[in-house]
Parts: structure tokens; C-alpha cells; sequence
């Protein structure tokens, strides 16, 4: 009890720092028992953070036009016991709002409600991948920052990493991921990663800006079914076609993310995946027979 009160703000603070009136937030714990605070030993009402992300959620919710008395049961009961599950424009839509204010609870509670709501495929495919597309277009046109872009991307990425926990157990088959040198955009190949992981894959997993040597040693070492190399820019590639050639000739290479191209993959001797994470996660683990079809051909 003692320590909830230390960890809890008093009202002035709480409504400062989600943007609310202490009267409407006296007004919500009247209404809808929002929030019961906690009381200090002189009696003022002191908040947990659970509170405060309860009382940001019913913020963004009435903000994206839900009735308060609906915003206050979502936000108080959370997924489990909502009548319709959110969909994903909403969700994104929802994410943007949380972006525009730099509300970490929102963007967390968000995130809560889809990886409760929604498989690891759908999470990314139908929530993450387009809000990361939206917001690049949208920093592009000038109607977005490139603050907002970073404040949403690192959480997004540390919850994505969240789930990556354990990727490498059991007796799967394994693959080796890694950006291309001097690469930096990894989110979508930890995507990549998750969605080879809920087909029973195991993952190594290297991120962001791998020197090819260092990939080299590993795969020679770890002998995975796939080494997959991610980049968005086609120049990184471009930088280490030597490089990467003699390493398709030691391991299964393929090359991915929107930096990878066919002519790319020719040159290199790799396999293209192509499309969004999931799609090539998809085609990666059906059976060989079924590969060439889906996935650039690799030459002979
Ligand atoms: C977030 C972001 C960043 C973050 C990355 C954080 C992180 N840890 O990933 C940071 C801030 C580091 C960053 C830096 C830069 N960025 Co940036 N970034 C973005 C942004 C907004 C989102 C990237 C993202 O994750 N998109 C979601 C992905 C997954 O979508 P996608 O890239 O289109 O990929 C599709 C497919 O290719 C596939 N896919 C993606 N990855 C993978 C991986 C595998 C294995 C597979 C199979 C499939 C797959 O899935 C997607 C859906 O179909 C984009 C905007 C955009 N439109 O994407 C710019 C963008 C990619 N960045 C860009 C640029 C220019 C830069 C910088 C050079 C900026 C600068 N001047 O510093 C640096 C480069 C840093 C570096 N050395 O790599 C450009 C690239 C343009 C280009 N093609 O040349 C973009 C497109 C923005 C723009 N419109 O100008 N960026």
C-alpha cells in the first residue's frame, strides 16, 4: 500500500501530464468509476500509473470520436470483454493520435490491445506495417515529424522485441537474419523474424547494420536453412555485391525488405522474398516444391 502511494502522483500532476481538467477527471471518476484513486494519510487523491494510462486511453478514445460513457468501459474493461474487437484503421488511426501528442501510455495501450486482440501476422501485417508506411508518408508531406516518427518507431520496436523472447529455442528450422552494412531500418525483419518464429521456426537474429564477414563466420557455424539479409535502401546492397556473392555460395542467402530487387538478388546469387514480412515468411516455410512459384528464382 505504502509503495503504491509512493509510485502515484496527485491529481494535479496526472492531469498535467495527459492533458485533462481536474474537473472532468473528478467528473469521469464520478460517472463511470474511471479511476478510484488511492487517498494520501492527508487525504488527497493520489493516482497509479495504471490510472493515468486508463485516463490517457478514455482521452485518445473520445478523440477518435467514441461516446464518453463507451470510451470509459473500453478503457476501464480493456479487449476481453468489448462487444466488437477494434479494427485495424482504427487501431491506427488510434496510434497516430497517440504519435501527434507523444503519449507513450496510448501508443502502449494500443499495442496491448492488438497483440491481445490480433495474431502476430495480423498485428503486423493489418497494424504495424501500414502505420509505419502512413507516418513515413506523412513525414514525407510535411504533415508529420520526424520526432513523432521516432517516439512511436522505438516503442514499436522494443514491444516487437518483447515478443522475439525465446526465438531461438527448440529444434526448428533455424534462420540467421541481419540488416546489410550500415542499414539501420531493422523493423521490419524483426517482423520477419516473428512471423518465421509462429511457424515453428527458430531465429538468429543480428539487427541492424551486419558486416558480411561477421555473417560469414556465423553461418558457417550455425548452418541455418536461411541467412536472410534485410535492407530498405538499394545502395546498401549495391555497396557489397562482391561480398555477398561469396556468401550465397556458403549458406542459403535471401535478401528482403524494400532495398531488395530481383535484379539485386541475380547478381548476388540469392532467392528474393518478396512482399511484406509476413507474406514472405509464408512462402519461405512451405515446402521447396512450393517455393519457386512465390520467391524470385534463384538462377542455375
Ligand atoms: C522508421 C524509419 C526510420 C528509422 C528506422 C528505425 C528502425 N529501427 O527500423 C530511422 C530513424 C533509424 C531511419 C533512418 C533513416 N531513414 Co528511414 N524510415 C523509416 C520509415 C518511417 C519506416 C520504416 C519502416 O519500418 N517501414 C515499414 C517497413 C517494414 O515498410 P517498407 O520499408 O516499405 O517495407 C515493406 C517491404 O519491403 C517489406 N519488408 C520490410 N522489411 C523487410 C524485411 C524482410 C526480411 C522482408 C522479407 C520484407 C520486408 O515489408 C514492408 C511492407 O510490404 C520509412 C518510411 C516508409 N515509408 O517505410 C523511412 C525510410 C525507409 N527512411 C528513409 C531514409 C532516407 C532514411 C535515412 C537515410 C534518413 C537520414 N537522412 O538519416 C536514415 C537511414 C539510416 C540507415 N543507415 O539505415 C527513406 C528511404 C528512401 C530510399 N529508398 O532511399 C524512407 C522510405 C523515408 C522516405 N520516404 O524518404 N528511418
Amino acid at each position: 500500500m505504502e509503495d503504491n502511494l509512493r509510485a502515484g502522483v496527485r491529481i494535479g500532476t496526472l492531469c498535467a501530464r495527459v492533458g485533462i481538467t481536474p474537473e472532468r477527471l473528478r467528473a469521469w471518476e464520478r460517472r463511470y468509476q474511471l479511476v478510484i484513486p488511492q487517498r494520501s494519510p492527508s487525504g488527497y487523491r493520489i493516482y497509479s500509473p495504471a490510472d493515468e494510462a486508463r485516463v490517457a486511453r478514455m482521452l485518445s478514445l473520445i478523440e477518435l470520436g467514441y461516446a464518453p460513457v463507451e470510451a470509459a468501459r473500453i478503457s476501464i474493461h480493456g479487449t476481453e470483454v468489448s462487444a466488437e474487437p477494434a479494427s485495424a484503421s482504427a487501431l491506427i488511426a488510434e496510434l497516430h493520435l497517440a504519435a501527434a501528442s507523444f503519449n507513450d501510455a496510448a501508443v502502449h495501450a494500443v499495442l496491448d490491445h492488438l497483440f491481445a486482440q490480433e495474431s502476430v501476422d495480423l498485428a503486423i501485417s493489418e497494424v504495424v506495417m501500414p502505420f509505419l508506411f502512413e507516418q513515413g508518408q506523412q513525414w514525407e508531406s510535411g504533415s508529420g515529424s520526424i520526432a513523432e516518427e521516432h517516439f512511436t518507431t522505438t516503442i514499436i520496436r522494443v514491444r516487437l522485441g518483447a515478443l522475439s523472447h525465446r526465438w531461438g529455442a527448440g529444434d526448428g528450422r533455424m534462420a540467421l537474419l541481419a540488416c546489410a552494412p550500415g542499414e539501420r531500418h531493422d523493423i521490419g525483419l524483426l517482423c520477419f523474424g516473428l512471423a518465421l518464429r509462429a511457424r515453428g521456426w527458430r531465429v538468429t537474429y543480428l539487427g541492424a547494420d551486419t558486416p558480411i564477414s561477421e555473417l560469414d563466420g556465423l553461418a558457417a557455424r550455425l548452418a541455418p536453412a536461411a541467412t536472410v539479409i534485410s535492407a530498405a535502401i538499394e545502395e546498401v546492397f549495391e555497396a557489397h555485391l562482391d561480398e555477398l556473392a561469396s556468401l550465397s555460395a556458403r549458406t542459403p542467402l535471401y535478401i528482403g525488405g524494400a532495398g531488395s530487387t530481383e535484379a539485386v538478388a541475380l547478381r548476388i546469387d540469392a532467392r528474393l522474398l518478396r512482399g511484406d514480412p509476413v507474406s514472405a515468411a509464408i512462402q519461405l516455410t512451405r515446402g521447396p516444391s512450393d517455393q519457386e512459384p512465390e520467391i524470385g528464382p534463384k538462377p542455375t
